[in-house]
Parts: structure tokens; sequence; C-alpha cells
């Protein structure tokens, strides 16, 4: 990228001159954010317009990533190391006055996601691009995303997160591309041009969807994909001939229901809303992603349909977007004339399905009624298709009438979304090796049966470009000093820092790294929160959605149990410890919300207990997001991966504290499973039950909580204290029911479902052993040293040449650079 100081000063001042009628010395930290992105959007424009024109004039196959959820953070530090130009910005930014920093963090995160669903996606768009292939994600442009958590008296409290107050310098509106899409109505049938019979949807309700663009840079390269996300409005306003009062106030009320579509990110992670305006969001976007793709294919193709899928293949995260089976169906054969076997074939060899769940509760199911309601011509389809594929399944067990029931698309009032993922895709893949197994030999068992050639695995990864290089200065630059760059597009040079290990110095400077770190963090926190911690302690964290089965409340029982030891044995005296956690609950999941409760009432207890001064802390970390996250990762000593084994698809959060030399406290689930293969088992703790093990107690039915608790006196008092009154009033409330969930069971659920109780013991042998091993500061030095060095297989760069090796098949484009440029 070429780069020159002063046009680029010149430019900052033609844009506060414009925009906010300033000059330099009046600009707010903010009108200089929004100066500096709009100066660097100028910069990608020119590389996406050539990507464009690349893509086009070679006519290439193209990926469309179809996802409910981009959970892209901050784009400016991201575009400017991308482009490699932050250092020099950052000398222009000095040089005015202001640090690279403070304007840094005028950015809203843009939280279009729940957590590492919506966050794999961003991964994988950037390494799309740096990797230099034609892939593009697809969304909705909520006008609010995540919801911001306060924490107010303990409790988290939910505030809309209002991201797009100010204007994003990164998007650019597409009126040009708006398309339509319909709901409601009623089918009616007429003779299309072939001759054949097409339905048209009468009296409908019209929402007008509108393309915003917002550039996918790639690192070092010319390439600059497109994330093209949708907003919802309505076009029938004002009828001038019926203009009055009522009429007028009825407008605008259609105006405001047609906009509720995209109007905020469902905050629940698990557990279907069963809401229509969810369904609403789904079809909406998907449906305008699908026209969108058949536009261009037409464009560039006319509308002979024999070579798209050639041309296209599209990714469906999760079952959000699967509603583009039937929807593809109905464009091809109602408004392209396609016949039932043509389309299917199309559809059948461009989609593909990523499943991100092994939870039952969690499998999307939609009532008959509302998906009827909401769009009955798409419902007429897919019953189609739910014949014919009966059809084929009766030819295939014939009189197995259990296996059919268990089978069908639709059945008992509600239609299956995984199922029908499965009918219509040519791909199904889990997102770890374990997971994936577990699909195939247990939750999905009758259709691996039935397509076992759809079956794969995609083990995550997370973007290094973000979560190294971006989020970890420091410790990007000694790697780069020890083995040169390169390892920013093919991590598995990291290995070469095993030529290190054994060298006192280097693990020394390898320390120093961490405890700045720790140093900044500690500043960040106290800025932030008014909290002091110990960049001497050992800072274990535990970041991620609160959810029961990922058992932040295991975490909680053992900080309590190491409390009261810290009390109770004078010669106890271990290394000092910090707990740090971060958590969003859904706003609607109580237990959780009790969780983070408990996790503040027990952190102010414990950190104005002169007692533990000095030897234990703990921190909850409020509003904890993707730019947060930038700060924590780079700090951590210990990553907490404690979810039940088998419940964690993947987990991506476990890749990132591996990457920035953090050791794995964790149990044999998900990814877990292969960072301790790359690492060694003596480089990670491991502890607990394994999924298997796990497995065979559910089936039994013989769990009995009670044994463990007579078993360990220590526990019995930490479970006591819930509810006697040590942690105050909540005892006789929330935390009561916390216990009565481990005891007891509630609701007619058996007593502590995620097997908290029966993993104790193990969890504080695991800690002991931790402690242990950090006491030896180069002996820790190099275990984390080797998770680093052994963290290449999970750069989403490498999941991602995996996805275009047997799925995607795509070509690399390469983007020329113009004639005299740069590369
Ligand atoms: C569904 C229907 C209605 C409303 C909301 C939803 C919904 C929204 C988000 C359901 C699920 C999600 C997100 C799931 C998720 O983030 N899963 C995680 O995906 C990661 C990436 O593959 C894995 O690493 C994690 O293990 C998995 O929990």
């Amino acid at each position: 990228m070429e780069f020159d100081k002063k046009i680029f000063v010149d430019w900052l001042r033609t844009r506060l001159k414009r925009n906010y009628s300033k000059d330099l010395k009046e600009a707010t930290r903010h009108d200089m954010f929004d100066a500096v992105s709009a100066a660097v959007m100028d910069y990608i424009q020119t590389n996406w317009m050539a990507t464009r024109k690349e893509y086009e004039g070679k006519n290439v196959r193209q990926l469309y990533y179809l996802s409910a959820e981009f959970l892209m953070g901050r784009a400016l530090g991201n575009n400017l190391i991308n482009l490699e130009i932050r250092e020099a910005i950052g000398e222009v930014l000095e040089e005015l006055g202001y640090t690279y920093t403070e304007i840094e963090e005028e950015e809203p995160d843009a939280g279009l996601g729940n957590g590492g669903l919506g966050r794999l996606a961003a991964c994988f768009l950037d390494s799309l691009a740096s990797l230099d292939y034609p892939g593009h994600g697809y969304g909705i442009r909520y006008q609010y995303g995540m919801f911001e958590q306060h924490i107010e008296n303990g409790y988290q409290v939910e505030y809309p997160d209002n991201w797009l107050k100010h204007r994003d310098p990164w998007e650019v509106k597409r009126s040009d591309l708006a398309v339509k899409v319909s709901f409601g109505g009623t089918p009616v049938a007429e003779k299309g041009p072939n001759g054949n019979m097409v339905f048209r949807l009468e009296n409908v309700e019209e929402i007008t969807a509108t393309p915003y663009d917002i550039p996918i840079v790639g690192f070092n390269t010319r390439t600059v994909n497109r994330l093209r996300l949708w907003e919802a409005s309505s076009e029938d306003g004002f009828d001038l001939q019926l203009f009055n009062d009522m009429e007028y106030m009825r407008a605008v009320e259609r105006q405001n229901k047609a906009e509720n579509i995209s109007r905020v990110l469902y905050p629940n992670d698990s557990g279907p809303s069963g809401k229509a305006l969810r369904l609403k969001q789904q079809y909406f976007f998907t449906s305008a992603s699908l026209q969108d793709i058949v536009n261009k294919y037409k464009r560039d193709h006319g509308s002979n349909f024999d070579d798209f899928a050639k041309y296209t293949v599209m990714q469906l995260n999760d079952t959000h977007p699967v509603v583009a089976i039937p929807e593809l169906m109905r464009l091809l054969m109602d408004e392209n004339g396609l016949g039932w076997d043509a389309a299917w074939d199309i559809v059948t060899q461009t989609l593909a399905y990523t499943n991100h769940t092994l939870l039952a509760e969690a499998l999307e199911r939609w009532p008959i009624d509302i998906f009827e309601g909401l769009i009955p011509r798409v419902y007429q389809i897919l019953e189609e298709i739910n014949r014919r594929f009966l059809t084929e399944l009766r030819n295939k067990f014939p009189g197995d009438w259990q296996r059919h029931n268990r089978m069908s698309i639709i059945g008992k009032g509600m239609i299956n979304m995984a199922w029908l993922a499965i009918v219509g895709c040519f791909s199904v893949n889990g997102v770890a090796a374990l997971h994936s197994e577990l699909l195939k030999n247990n939750e999905l068992v009758d259709w691996s049966e039935l397509y076992p050639e759809k079956f794969n695995n995609k083990t995550n990864g997370v973007t290094q470009r973000r979560w190294l290089l971006s989020a970890n200065p420091r410790l990007s630059s000694f790697i780069t000093k020890k083995i040169g760059s390169g390892w920013e597009t093919d991590l598995f040079r990291l290995k070469k820092l095993e030529a290190f290990v054994d060298d006192p110095a280097v693990l020394d400077e390898f320390l120093e790294i961490k405890h700045k770190n720790k140093v900044d963090l500690a500043a960040y926190l106290k800025e932030t929160q008014d909290i002091f911690i110990d960049p001497d302690s050992i800072f274990d964290i535990q970041i991620k959605r609160l959810h029961e089965y990922k058992r932040q409340l295991l975490n909680v029982l053992h900080i309590m149990y190491l409390y009261n030891r810290l009390i109770s044995e004078s010669d106890y005296n271990p290394v000092p410890r910090t707990f740090i956690f971060g958590a969003k609950a859904a706003s609607g999941y109580r237990r959780a919300k009790s969780i983070i409760k408990l996790i503040n009432t027990i952190a102010d207890r414990i950190n104005n207990d002169h007692r533990v001064r000095g030897r234990l802390r703990v921190v909850f970390v409020e509003n904890y997001r993707v730019s947060v996250a930038e700060k924590l990762f780079p700090a951590s000593d210990v990553s907490e991966q404690i979810s039940t084994a088998g419940k964690e698809a993947s987990g991506t959060g476990n890749m990132k504290f591996m990457i920035n030399g953090a050791i794995t406290l964790g149990t044999l689930d998900g990814a877990n499973i292969e960072i301790v293969e790359e690492a060694g088992e003596e480089n990670a703790v491991i502890f607990g039950l394994t999924a298997e093990e796990i497995r065979k107690i559910d089936m039994s039915h013989s769990y009995n909580p009670q044994e463990y608790i007579s078993a360990n006196p220590g526990l019995q008092v930490v479970l006591n204290q819930l509810i006697d009154g040590t942690y105050g009033a909540e005892s006789s409330g929330l935390f009561h029911e916390l216990y009565d969930s481990l005891v007891h069971g509630v609701d007619g659920q058996r007593p502590d479902v995620y097997y908290l109780l029966a993993d104790f013991d193990a969890y504080v042998q695991a800690h002991e052993k931790i402690c242990e091993l950090y006491a030896d500061r180069r002996g820790w030095a190099k275990k984390t040293l080797l998770n680093v060095a052994r963290s290449g297989k999970f750069s989403s760069d490498r999941t991602i040449e995996e996805y275009v090796r047997d799925i995607w098949k795509l070509e690399k484009v390469h983007v020329p650079f113009p004639e005299g440029k740069k590369k």
C-alpha cells in the first residue's frame, strides 16, 4: 500500500472541514476517528473495485456464507493491520496530538452476533480474503446488536446497543440493489412461460431489503471481499389519494413494522425463541441474499441455469438460513420457470450446512402454523420436499415406520430445520473432531446411515491477524524477531519457535512479555471498573457466554472452596490467583443470571476480605465483547475450558488463549481434545469425565450427586454456604435455586444435569497442578511457549483451506497490483 503522510493529513483536513465544519485543532476524538476511517475507506475502495473487476472478468466460482450473525468487532485496527499502515497512521496521529489507542477506542464494536458462531463467521471472512478466495458474507444489518451489559448491584441489566448512533464509516449503502421480500398472501396457480404450472402470491405484505456493503480487507494482498448486510423497510408508505389522519398513522405503523425485521439481534444463543419475528428475520435475509445471487448469475450468464452450480456455492451457518432450501426452489421454479427436478438438482449441488450444537433443546423447530402463515408458498414447497423424501425413505427402509416418523421433516405440528438441512444439502459438517463423531454416531445416526457421504468434520479456527498480530503486538514482534515474518499467513511456521524452548534468556523474555500484557490489563480494569489486580498473580480466565453446560458455576464453587481453605488453613500458601470472568447471559435465562449474581457476590466478599488480600481476587468484567476479548487473551495465564464433556461443539476462545500463550485447564470436550493433541499432554491440564463416560452414566440413570457430596466435606460446606445466609439475602432465593438444581433437581429435571459435582474433586486437583507448574517460572514459560509454537492447526486459514478442498472447490484469484506499485 502506497502511503503518503502529507496527502493523508490533507485528506483529514478536507474531510473535517466538509463534514464537521472544523479544523484539525477543533476536531473531537470521535471526529478524528470518523475522518481517519473515511480516509482508510478511500484507500480500500481502489482495491475493492479492482477485486470485483477481477472476479467478474475471470467469471470465477464464488462462495456465499449465509449467517444470521457476524460478530465483527472493531474494523479500524484490523483494516490498518491488513493494509500494513497501522504504524504510519499511528505516527500521523501522534504528530497531530492524539494517541492511536484513544482514537481506536472511539469505534463501537459491530456486535452483530451472540458468541462463537458469529465470531467464527467473522474469522472466516478474514481468512477467505487473506488467502485470495472469492468468498462473501450475507447477513442482517441489525440496528441494535448484542445488548450492552451493565452490572447493577451484582445483577446483569441489559441496555440496547445503539451501535449506529453515529454513522458507520465502513458501510456503503446500495439502494440500487434493493430487492423485495414477500410475507403472507395466498398462492395462486397459473401457467408459466414454459407451459408448466407456477405460483404467484396475492395480497402479500411486501418488504424492501436494502443492502449495505462492508469491505473485508485481506492481509498483505489486494483482495477485498464483501460482507453484504440487509436492512428492512417498507415502500408502500403514503397513499396520497387516501391521505387523511388515519391513513397517515397507518402508513407510519407499516413502516415501523417492516423496519422491526432488522431492528434487533435475538440475544439467546440456544433454545429456539419460537417467535414469528425471528423466522421473519431468517426468511428476510435468506430470500434477499438468494435473489441477489440469482440476479448476479443472470447478469453474468443469462437465464440458462445449467451452470448455476458451477459458479455458486453457499454455506449455511447453522439452521438459521436453512429456509434457503425451499426458497431457492421457489425462485427457480416460480420466478425462473424451472421444473422440480432441475431446480432440486441445483439446490442439492449448491447448498452445504454446518451444525454447531449437540444440545437437543437448541435444535431449531418451527410450528407449522407460524411457518405457513408467514411464507405459505415456501411451506407448500417444503411439504413437497418432505413427501418426496419420505417416498425415498420408504423405498430404502420398507416397513420401518418408526424410522420414517423419526426422520420426517414435518411431524407433531413442527418443522425440523436440521432434518431439512440434511436432506437439501450436499455436505453436513460438525466443527471439531469429537463433535462430528458424536453427530455421526449418536444424534444424527439415522442420517449418517442414509447419507454417509454427506458427513464430514471441519475443526474451527481463529484468525491470527486479529487475535495475535493485532491484539498482542508484543508477542507478535517477539515471534517475528525469532522466526521472521510469514506466520501471519502460515501459522504452522510458529513451529520454529520450538528451537528456543530451552533457552533461558528467550524464556525470560517471553515471561516479560506476558507480564507487561498483564500490567496493561490491570491498568485497563483499574480505569474502567476501578478494580485493582496484581500482575504477579496467576490470571485465570473464563470468558464465554454464560451457560449451565459451560459450567461457570463449577469455577465459582471452586473459588468458594479455595477461599474457605485460605481462611481456615494457616499453613496453606498457594500461588496468588486472580480469577477473571466475562459473560453475557441471555436476557430470559434466569439461572444463568443467578450465576452472574453469584460471581459478583463472591467477588465482592473476597475482594473486601483482608484475610485473603494479595492471595485471591475475583473480577467480573462488565460488558464482555470482541474489543475487550482482545485485551484479555494476551494477558491470560490459564484458559478455563471446563464444559461438561460432549456438550461444547468446539469452542474457539480456547484457541485464542493457546496462540497467546496460556495453558488450557479443561475437560476432554470439543476442540480441547485437539488442542491437547497438538500441545502435548504435559503442556495442558486435563481433568474430569470423558464424553463416553458421561454418556454411559446418562444412559444408565445411575448418577447420584449425593455420593460426591458425602465424600467431600469441603464441597458440602461450599454447597451449604449457598443457602445458609453466608452470602446474604439471595441465599433464600436465587442461590437456593442453584443449590436445588445441583442437589435435588428443579422442575422435574434430574439433579446436577451437567455433572459439576462428579468433576469437582478432579477440578480441585487440576488447580493444584496449575499452581505447582506456575511456581516453576521457566518450566511454565516453556510449556506456554510450546503452546504458541504448536497452535498452527488452529488458524482459520487451515479451516478455510479444508472447506475449500472438500466442500467449496474454489480457485484462488490474485488481484494484481498496478504496474510499478508494491508487489
Ligand atoms: C436460534 C434460534 C432462535 C434464536 C437464536 C438462535 C441461536 C442463535 C445463536 C442459536 C444458536 C446461536 C449460536 C450458537 C453458537 O455460538 N454455537 C457455538 O458455535 C461455535 C462455533 O462453531 C462453537 O465453537 C461453540 O462450541 C458453539 O457453542
